[in-house]
This record gives structure tokens, C-alpha cells and sequence, in this order.
């Protein structure tokens, strides 16, 4: 049976388009607004950050930040729509701005074990069994200044904590090589995989692959979705596109490489991604040029392009490619593809 996908974002891909050199220039929504949005654009899985739940959960007893992420299932229930994962924010606050499970001193490490642990009592709250882990500041700025096979160890020590709190958690990593560090220590999927098998309980540890960051590591981000398809770890993807190596953009979806979308949604169809509950994740900013009141066109049209590419997947003529494969004719196979693409 064909493939129905449903499709999530995180309510921080609607935003005010303030970057490192500018202010926001879009008015400011509130997270019920953005609620508003997901059913309308098509999207019934809502990805959080713990604070996107919680605001401002370090000053909150234990009980009290479940409590109030229960209001939050409750506001999801009211929109029609589900949590898909919650992810903790470990690199705004002091205490990790040397990494977070990383970090040279204890107790910092401490305070992002702790922080952790609150993300998945708010993950229990919303009932979803998925937690993802960016693992943002865990790296370095210069080699120096951390061990490499230390920081592997203490990345252990900490999913198998975050294992023991809840024993029917999964942990999906989302790998990413470098911003906001120089070095990251698990920049690709492989990483990410290798580290999951040194866990107490592997088959609770998973990945999030992001396009865009695949990309950054000079990867092709179908290559990656196919690793981790294989290793039965494929939990989540966050799609979006990325115009060559410099920072993080998280364009719309197929923006910049028609063809490279195409064999992400090509290798997630042929794999029936989704058979588990797995959801089709965005992770793609508005440029800062677009006006309020347009400013969830990336949304959108991320969507229809995934969808598009669906159709295009699916009318390939899959015996004309298996036989130019058998007659190891790629200059043609080549051809066919593209032309495929504009629509030959
Ligand atoms: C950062 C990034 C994050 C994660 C969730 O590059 O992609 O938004 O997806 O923490
Ligand atoms: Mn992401």
C-alpha cells in the first residue's frame, strides 16, 4: 500500500527573522497562535523544545513543569494535534556554555543531566516516547581544550542516565558537524549510530537526520537516511535545504537541489519511512525578507514539495531504471532522472 505521510514542525520554525545582525523584523506570535497554523498548513505533529512547552523551567519545581506541560497536551488536544518529540535546550543557559554533557566542570554536566530529565518528564507529559538530542555545544572551539575520547565516554554516561530515568524513552541524536562549534565530536550519522551501540540499550537510541546538516558534513543526505534505514534508527528527519558550506540556513525543502530532495523522499518511500508512526519533520526558516502574514510560505511549500516529489518517486519508470542499471548505462540513467525531474 502507498505510503500516507503526516508531516511536524517546531513552533521556532515560525519566527521573527532575527539573525546574528539584525532584529526581528516579523511580528512577535504566541505559542497558541502558532498552534493555529499546523492544521491549516497541513502538519499534525508539533516538535518542542522543552522550553517551547515549559518556558522558563529552571525556576519551576519538578511538579510544577509537569503539571503545566500537561496543560500543554491539553492545548495540543484542543488544536487536533500531537507531540512528536521533545528536544533539551542545552546551550542558552550559563551552566553549558562549555557544552552541556561535555562540559569540563561536573556540575555542569550535572545541571544538563538535570535539565535532561525535566525534558523527559515534559515528553512523558505529552505523551510522545521521543526525545531528540542536538547535541549542540558538545565540541570544541580548539582542540586543546577537550578529550576526544572523554567526551565520547561522558556522551555515553549521559543517554545511559537519561535511559535509566524513563525505560520507555527513545533517544533520537541529530547529528550536526560544526555551529555553534568548530568541532563537533559527533558531526554525521555514523557518529551518531557508533554512539548509540555503546549505550546500555541500543534499541533505544535512534537518529534525527537533518538535510541541511548532512550537507554541512559534506554528505548527501539520502546516503545518511539510508545508514541509519539500515541500522533500524531512522526515528525522525528534519528536511530542509543548504546552499553550500557556510552557516546553518535551513531553507525550504528542494530549494537548492531539486534532484538531492528527490533521493531523500525516494530512499524514505522505498523504505515505507513512516510504516512505525515516524513523521515527515521540517526544520526550515522563513527568509528574513518575507513580510507578516506570509511568513509560513517555507512551511507550505516545503510540504508540497516533499509531496510533489512523492509523485515523481512513484511515476519514475522503475523497470527502464533497473535495466539501464543491469546494462550499467548511468550516462543515461543520469538523463532519465533529470529529465523526470522537469517533466519529461
Ligand atoms: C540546530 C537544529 C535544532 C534541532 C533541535 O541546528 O537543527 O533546531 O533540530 O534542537
Ligand atoms: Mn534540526
Amino acid at each position: 500500500m502507498a505510503n500516507q505521510y503526516k508531516f511536524s514542525f517546531g513552533p521556532w520554525n515560525i519566527h521573527c527573522g532575527a539573525d546574528p545582525f539584525g532584529p526581528v523584523v516579523r511580528d512577535e506570535l504566541s505559542f497558541d497562535e502558532k498552534l493555529t497554523f499546523y492544521r491549516k498548513l497541513g502538519f499534525e505533529g508539533v516538535q518542542f523544545h522543552d522550553d517551547d512547552a515549559v518556558p522558563d523551567l529552571n525556576e519551576l519545581t519538578p511538579q510544577q513543569v509537569a503539571n503545566r506541560a500537561k496543560a500543554v497536551k491539553k492545548q495540543l488536544e484542543d488544536h487536533g494535534l500531537e507531540a512528536e518529540f521533545v528536544a533539551p535546550r542545552l546551550w542558552e543557559d550559563p551552566r553549558t556554555i562549555d557544552g552541556a554533557y561535555t562540559a569540563n566542570d561536573p556540575q555542569h554536566r550535572e545541571y544538563a543531566l538535570e535539565r535532561s530529565r525535566r525534558t523527559i518528564d515534559i515528553a512523558n507529559a505529552l505523551e510522545t516516547d521521543l526525545v531528540v538530542l542536538w547535541l549542540a555545544r558538545e565540541g570544541t572551539y580548539i582542540r586543546e581544550s577537550k578529550d576526544s575520547k572523554k567526551a565520547v565516554d561522558l556522551l555515553v554516561q549521559a543517554i545511559n542516565a537519561m535511559l535509566d530515568y524513563e525505560p520507555h524513552m527513545r533517544f533520537a541524536i541529530e547529528p550536526k558537524p560544526n555551529e555553534p562549534m568548530d568541532q563537533a565530536f559527533i558531526p554525521t550519522t555514523g557518529h551518531a549510530i557508533g554512539l548509540a551501540y555503546l549505550c546500555n540499550d541500543p534499541s533505544r537510541v535512534g537518529v534525527n537526520i537533518e538535510s541541511a546538516h548532512a550537507i554541512l558534513a559534506g554528505l548527501d543526505p539520502s546516503d545518511e537516511m539510508g545508514y541509519a534505514l539500515a541500522h533500524n534508527k531512522l526515528w525522525t528527519v528534519h528536511l530542509n535545504d543548504q546552499n553550500g558550506l557556510k552557516f546553518d540556513e535551513d531553507k525550504t525543502f528542494g530549494s537548492v537541489d531539486i534532484r538531492r530532495a528527490f533521493n531523500q523522499v525516494r530512499i524514505l518511500e522505498t523504505y515505507n519511512y513512516g510504516q512505525n508512526g515516524e513523521y515527515v519533520g521540517l526544520d526550515v526558516k522563513a527568509m528574513r525578507t518575507q513580510k507578516s502574514g506570509v511568513s509560513s510560505k517555507h512551511l507550505i511549500n516545503s510540504r508540497r514539495i516533499f509531496l510533489r516529489l512523492v509523485d515523481l518517486v512513484r511515476s519514475l519508470d522503475e523497470q527502464h531504471t533497473q535495466d539501464l542499471i543491469k546494462q550499467r548505462d548511468y550516462e543515461e540513467l543520469d538523463f532519465v532522472i533529470l529529465n523526470h525531474l522537469m517533466g519529461g
